[in-house]
């Protein structure tokens, strides 16, 4: 079996003994690489300005990380600057909030020919390469100018939007464009597969008759929708056990009765923090009887902080649940519970089980695996109900959902209350309909899909260049 070699921006090495960490990319990545021989590169979470050094190589359950560190320069231009204030705002529909410098395309493109020289001296002929995330678009051209023929796959977890707005990067024929180096591109959804197939299209790109394959500057690039799954057996035994925890005892005492409403998101404006907010307060003002009965706890570990768009959408939830919790709170109710920390795995599926409503509401979302665990972890003989934005990409799979518009605030204030006063039986076969989805297809579907699809595209292409 050829050995499978994944490459993403940020790689953390397990601790010896230890569970890989949570997040999305590391469970899905450590799912790939569950059967099969693999190495994991990508940037350690270091910043040195010393004389440069070759990467660090840990072997850690059949597992070979290789991690190289970041300079000070790399960091601000490639990750902070280029990735996440350019394509992040973008792919995610949002024009207004990109800041473009030319040195951060410049550091990024340099970031992406550097990891292509550091994997030069780790690939094996018949290896088999998937590329995570947008951090890497150039990755492929990279290789390939380095005389790379290996079958090369890209991810994008994030949303791709129409091309009108991808033809809003700058450079995009070096970013965006540079998907087309690749074997198989996945993206979340049919949505987002078809909008770049259309920016091909547009960009001098021939559809094949298959209908899933561009012939691009003669190369040829196929692109799918993979929708990207969680471990869903997994999280439910889990969800099961820790309902009986310390932990969970302790938050469903603290309710005093009261029903327990719960959003979990990364601090991030994609996220539609503070319309979710808005529609709570709408709720509190409108359903006079709720007042006092429920209570809304929001999990937000910070992210990016140092990025001044996410500093400004801090400042706006704060101010807004302090207006709130003003608002309505009462000397022993607190209306919304916000904490910026992010807890254990083990925790959140507590949290999940005992929650009777989820808000997942972003404004954009590639997927949105909260709404998938959300799911996953409840009680089937007493579910809670999810409401979930249709601008996440889990909607075009958990369409027995509550979907909402996290623009329309007495919308999301309705769902709320249609959500809470739901009878048993109307629970029971909304969450039977998504259950049965999200364990169909799992985190390790996912993967297998994707790989055996790059697989067969890259074996065509080479019989195609014999013929
Ligand atoms: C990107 C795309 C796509 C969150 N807080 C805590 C915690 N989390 C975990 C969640 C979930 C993960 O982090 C977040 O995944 P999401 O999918 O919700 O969002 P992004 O981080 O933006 O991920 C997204 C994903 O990639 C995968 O392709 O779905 O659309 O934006 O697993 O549970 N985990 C723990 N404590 C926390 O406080 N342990």
């Amino acid at each position: 079996m050829s050995r499978l070699v994944i490459v993403s921006n940020r790689v953390t090495v397990p601790e010896p003994g230890h569970p890989p960490p949570p997040g999305g990319l590391a469970v899905a990545v450590h799912a790939a690489l569950k059967s099969r021989p693999g190495l994991w590169f990508g940037w350690s979470g270091k910043i040195d300005d010393g004389p440069a050094v070759e990467p660090q190589t840990v072997e850690r359950d059949n597992v070979t990380y290789v991690v190289t560190d970041l300079s000070t320069g790399d960091y601000n231009e490639y990750y902070t600057g280029f990735a996440n204030r350019v394509l992040w705002p973008i792919l995610h529909y949002r024009v207004d909030l990109a800041e473009f410098n030319r040195s951060d395309l410049g550091g990024y493109l340099r970031v992406n020919a550097l990891f292509a020289d550091h994997l030069a001296k780790l690939l094996k002929p018949d290896d088999v390469i998937w590329v995570h995330d947008y951090h890497l678009m150039p990755l492929a051209r990279e290789l390939r100018s380095r005389g790379f023929n290996n079958p090369i796959g890209f991810f994008l977890h994030i949303p791709c939007p129409p091309a009108d707005l991808l033809f809003t990067i700058p450079k995009q024929e070096q970013t965006i464009g540079a998907l087309s180096h690749y074997d198989l591109v996945g993206f979340q959804t049919e949505n987002d597969r078809n909008n770049y197939g259309r920016y091909l299209a547009m960009s001098g790109g021939h559809q094949g008759r298959d209908g899933t394959s561009y012939a691009v500057d003669g190369r040829v690039v196929r692109i799918g929708a993979f929708p990207v799954g969680i471990e869903t057996a997994d999280l439910a035994a889990v969800a099961a056990e820790t309902v009986d925890s310390g932990f969970t005892r302790e938050l469903r005492d603290s309710l005093q009765g009261r029903k327990l409403v719960v959003g979990v998101d990364r601090l991030d404006y994609s996220k539609g923090i503070v319309h979710r907010v808005e529609g709570y307060r709408h709720f509190l003002e409108h359903e006079a009887n709720w007042r006092n009965r429920v209570t809304y706890l929001q999990v937000t570990p910070k992210s990016r902080s140092e990025i001044p768009e996410y500093g400004d959408m801090s400042d706006d939830v704060n101010r807004l649940v302090s207006e709130v919790n003003g608002q309505f709170g009462e000397a022993a109710w607190t209306p919304i519970r916000y904490i910026n920390r992010s807890y254990p795995r083990e925790a959140l599926a507590g949290v999940f089980r005992i929650a009777a409503a989820a808000l997942v509401t972003p404004l954009r979302d590639g997927m949105n695996l909260v709404a998938k665990e959300y799911v996953a972890s409840q009680d089937p003989a007493d579910p809670g109900v999810l409401l979930l934005s249709q601008f996440a990409g889990a909607a075009a799979e958990l369409d027995a959902a509550l979907i909402v518009n996290p623009h329309e605030t007495e919308g999301m204030a309705q769902a709320l209350r249609t959500a809470l006063e739901m009878p048993l039986d109307e629970r029971q076969a909304r969450f039977a309909s998504m259950f049965e989805r999200i364990s169909r297809q799992d985190i390790d579907r996912w993967a297998e899909t994707f790989l055996a699809k790059l697989s067969e595209t890259r074996r065509s292409f080479l019989i195609g260049q014999l013929r």
